[in-house]
């Protein structure tokens, strides 16, 4: 399989009509949110291109696709585009065959919303903790804000006593929050998970699903992306092509 592509940044042609039968991606390689999308893709086994965009330096094309200019949007052969990666996801697994990721059952749906509303707490303040990176100021205060609020969602995971978070095989729960814990290590907050135990499981246990393991970013381009990331320069969304 061919490996990624340079972006498309300012100044670069629209690409033309999506083919038929074929799903098109707007991401970034590095971006968690984008990384939703694309496991969804592959774990459905969905046809889909991939195209990337320099989220840094957009071509002003891509707003017509994703009107927030964020990545990910996706495209359809008709034409079709939705954006945010929570409302892509859920499309792409109502729209194709395969094995549902999302329960039909409307309590177990109501839960995986509601764990998310539970993980969102910890990766607010994950972002936080970047955004502070960025401007150099000191994280502790954040990781330490970070780590009450993993473990109480740690809590709340241990509760439900089953493998995956929604239930005993893999759903779209754990394929939403899985990309913030690959950056866990960029985000200087890895260590959190050693007082996490029943997080520490479930992500050594994501990692042997095939869809995380095709979507898997090497840990040093992931560093050497935020390292550039932070300097905000544009060139950090190539690193390594
Ligand atoms: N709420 C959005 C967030 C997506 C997002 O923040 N994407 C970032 C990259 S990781 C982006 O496109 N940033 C460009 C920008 O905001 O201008 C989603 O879930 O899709």
């Amino acid at each position: 399989m061919a490996g990624p592509t340079k972006s498309l940044a300012k100044g670069s042609p629209a690409p033309g009509p999506v083919p038929d039968g074929v799903i098109r991606a707007y991401i970034m390689r590095f971006c968690p949110f984008a990384q939703r999308a694309h496991l969804i893709l592959v774990a459905k086994g969905i046809k889909h291109e991939l195209v990337y965009i320099n989220t840094l330096n957009k071509p002003d094309w891509f707003f017509e696709k994703s009107p927030f200019g964020q990545v990910p949007a996706i495209e359809t052969s008709k034409g079709q585009l939705i954006y945010e990666s929570q409302i892509v996801c859920d499309y792409l697994d109502e729209v194709f065959p395969g094995k549902k990721l999302t329960p039909q059952d409307p309590f177990q749906k109501a839960q995986q919303k509601m764990l998310l509303e539970h993980f969102s707490k910890a990766s607010t303040v994950a972002f936080k903790i970047v955004g502070a990176k960025k401007n150099n100021e000191d994280i502790s205060a954040l990781k330490a804000e970070f780590l009450e609020k993993l473990v109480q969602f740690d809590q709340v995971v241990a509760k439900l006593n089953t493998p995956y978070v929604g239930g005993s095989s893999v759903s779209m729960a754990d394929y939403m929050i899985l990309p913030i814990f690959e950056r866990f290590d960029i985000f200087g907050v890895k260590d959190c998970l050693e007082k996490t135990p029943h997080l520490l499981q479930w992500y050594q246990l994501m990692l042997q699903d095939p869809a995380v393991k095709a979507t898997h970013i090497k840990p040093e381009a992931l560093e050497g992306f935020f390292k550039l990331y932070l300097q905000g320069n544009p060139e950090s969304v190539d690193y390594d092509i």
